[in-house]
């Protein structure tokens, strides 16, 4: 049956602000609408296509995942070599590259340099013909690699036909496949939780995801690209610099890095790749270097290439984040919920500039999965702030390997019966605050800067206490710490332990909010402690609440409402709280305001820069007058509070008229709810 005019019409148009939102969201970052709008979107579409088959075509959003599984991926010739990047492990390499380079082209002046994030994934060729996605191959030996246009179809950055004109009729860009940090950790996550196997890094994870032979595979792995050079172009070089050619695929719809920068001379090389260094960790992918590219199309062509590799780029690399290193033992910890750990100690290993002991190793079933046993050795690895992880074992050492290791039955601080959670992975301590590593974790939390922020209560001082009787729950904190009872601790002078006491005396002034996140409420963590007083207003209402009545709480899904409903319903928690309260933790209760009526409801905010208060408490201050406050800048931030030397989200906010203001203005938001 053939689709009337006006579904023809409707599915062009679908198809056309499918491919507009696609390119706000992936090539410019700012996504233009909700993602539940632009799914109702694509349903439609999907839906029109079902009805009339007729009306599908290649190009069509709907047709990323399409292809059935393959036996094998099939080869493709590249019709210009796929080269890779000679690298540059030092200062004194970089500087040697920039010597070669300036002593080939006989000049005497700086070279200007295209700077860019080297991505840590998967090299891939995209050949486009008449604007539309044809080919996609891997690097495979440079000269060869294997077909895999049907799974790079399923990444939902690659635009199957190229957006508005003036691309040539046949453009092959080369790009790196990635996994975004977050998209890693969230597949890994939900994988441990079904007890699945996990992914060893993002760089193997978009290998991976990219080398499966079932398209459907690829198309739930979160993977994204960024363009980065040129193979074959009909009509030649498409600009005189490298850079400008580079900054016209945007507009096509092909995605860039939003880093890549001109720099002059080794200089700016180098403090282009000092100050990515320093952000290497918040860019939310991995890199693993800086790739330096002499800008000038007729200079790299006069600079040519050398074996495999252009003369007119390198790639200055980070220090590595894996490294090998043997398993001393496997301990087990205790967390503040009970939960149980095992933990890996390890002969200490200097990993991108910090030296390693201990690494996770999340639970039995993953020590099992990757037979990790003591005594074996082990590649390590460590991504910013993440804790060190061991990705797999070194094998073929040596031929007697240590027993398989077996998690205890009871706890290892208080012999308590360990059992598992509803889920089955995870071991918990049935021991509750009879035992000691979970008090000593539950008063470390309550202490900590984001609760009641004890200041000078630090995780030795807390082992102590509990180690000697002195504290068993946090109102002894209050009721048991004497200046002479500290003065008698290990490494605790007079001085200290006045200190202490006068920070114990400060600390019981707090907010509702800060006070529900000290009480260490399983899955309450800072925010939905906020949403909790904001909603409430006090605490007497919060632990009356039924468990519907806690579902309308913004953040709160039925775990969580139940977690917090049976905290209430404890005795000796409600014991604990009347005696804060009786030894004179206080706050002040709210007059909840109608959620709409809250001055910045509905606003999105982003802090950048330094502040001259630490971020924590003007976020929260901010929250308590109904803002969000978010951590990046996009079409839907409505301020940017700028503090000194704010960088990139500045720079986004001035590109996408965001209102900026500084911190004076934000003062005045804060006391009055309205901005200058
Ligand atoms: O593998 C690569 C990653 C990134 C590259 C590359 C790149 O530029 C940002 N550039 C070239 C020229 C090559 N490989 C060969």
């Amino acid at each position: 049956m053939d689709a009337p005019p006006e579904t023809i019409e409707r599915a062009r148009f679908l198809r056309q602000q499918i491919d507009r939102y696609n390119y706000h969201y992936y090539v410019l970052d700012d996504p233009l609408i909700p993602d539940s709008d632009f799914d109702r979107l694509l349903r439609e579409l999907q839906l029109l296509e079902e009805k009339y088959p007729g009306l599908v075509t290649s190009d069509s959003p709907t047709q990323r995942v399409g292809a059935a599984p393959l036996a094998a991926f099939g080869e493709i010739q590249h019709r210009l070599p796929m080269l890779s990047l000679g690298n540059a492990l030092d200062d004194r390499e970089l500087e040697e590259f920039d010597r070669r380079v300036r002593e080939r082209l006989e000049i005497g002046g700086q070279v200007v340099y295209a700077a860019e994030p080297k991505l840590d994934g998967l090299a891939i060729s995209l050949r486009y013909e008449a604007g539309i996605l044809v080919q996609a191959a891997t690097r495979g030996d440079g000269m060869r690699g294997e077909d895999v246009t049907q799974n790079v179809r399923t990444i939902t950055s690659v635009p199957l036909r190229l957006l508005e004109n003036g691309w040539p009729d046949v453009l092959e860009v080369r790009c790196e496949v990635y996994m975004p940090t977050a998209g890693f950790e969230e597949f890994n996550k939900s994988a441990l939780e079904k007890g699945e196997k996990t992914l060893a890094n993002p760089r193997n994870a978009a290998a991976g995801s990219l080398r499966q032979l079932d398209p459907k595979i690829t198309a739930q792995r979160p993977l994204a690209i960024f363009c980065y050079g040129f193979g074959l172009l009909s009509g030649g070089d498409l600009a005189p610099t490298h850079s400008a050619a580079i900054r016209l695929l945007p507009k096509w719809g092909l995605p860039v890095s939003p880093e890549l920068q001109c720099v002059e001379g080794l200089t700016g090389c180098r403090d282009y790749f000092q100050q990515l260094a320093k952000r290497r960790f918040e860019l939310g992918y991995e890199i693993d270097g800086i790739v330096f590219k002499v800008d000038d199309m007729r200079q790299q062509r006069s600079l040519g290439f050398v074996a495999r590799h252009p003369r007119w780029a390198i790639a200055r690399k980070f220090p590595p984040q894996e490294k090998t290193t043997r398993l001393l033992a496997i301990d087990v910890q205790v967390g503040r919920t009970g939960a149980i750990t095992p933990v890996a100690r390890l002969e200490p290993v200097n990993v991108a500039g910090v030296t390693v002991t201990n690494a996770t190793l999340h639970n039995a079933e993953e020590i099992r999965r990757k037979d990790i046993r003591v005594g074996d050795r082990v590649i390590l690895r460590r991504a910013g702030d993440v804790i060190p992880q061991i990705v797999r074992v070194v094998h073929g050492e040596s031929d007697s390997r240590a027993p398989a290791f077996e998690m205890p039955a009871q706890c290892p601080e208080c012999g308590s019966d360990l059992v598992r959670d509803g889920d089955g992975v995870v071991l918990r301590c049935s021991g509750g605050l009879f035992c000691p590593a979970q008090r000593k974790e539950a008063i470390k939390h309550f202490a900590s800067r984001r609760a009641l922020d004890i200041e000078g209560l630090g995780d030795k001082l807390v082992d102590q206490l509990v180690e000697k009787g002195v504290v068993e729950s946090p109102a002894d904190l209050y009721r048991n710490l004497t200046p002479e009872i500290l003065a008698g601790l290990e490494r605790m002078g007079e001085k200290s332990a006045a200190n202490l006491c006068d920070a114990l005396e400060t600390s019981k002034d707090t907010t509702l909010a800060r006070f529900l996140f000290a009480l260490g409420i399983r899955e309450v963590g800072e925010t939905t402690a906020h949403s909790l007083a904001q909603y409430f207003g006090n605490l007497k209402d919060l632990m009356n609440a039924s468990m519907e009545d806690l579902l309308v709480v913004p953040d709160v899904g039925p775990v969580v409402s139940q977690h917090i409903h049976t905290f209430f319903r404890q005795t000796h928690n409600l014991e604990v709280i009347a005696e804060l309260k009786s030894a004179g933790v206080r706050w002040k209760d709210m007059e909840v305001p109608r959620a709409d009526q809250q001055p910045l409801a509905g606003k999105t905010l982003v802090l950048t820069g330094t502040l001259s208060r630490p971020r924590a408490e003007i976020k929260e201050q901010l929250q308590l007058l109904g803002a969000k406050v978010s951590g990046s800048v996009s079409g839907k931030t409505d301020y940017v509070i700028a503090g000194a030397d704010a960088g990139s989200k500045l720079e986004k906010a001035k590109k996408l008229g965001v209102v900026v203001v500084d911190e004076a203005a934000l003062e005045s938001l804060i006391q009055s709810g309205v901005l200058p």
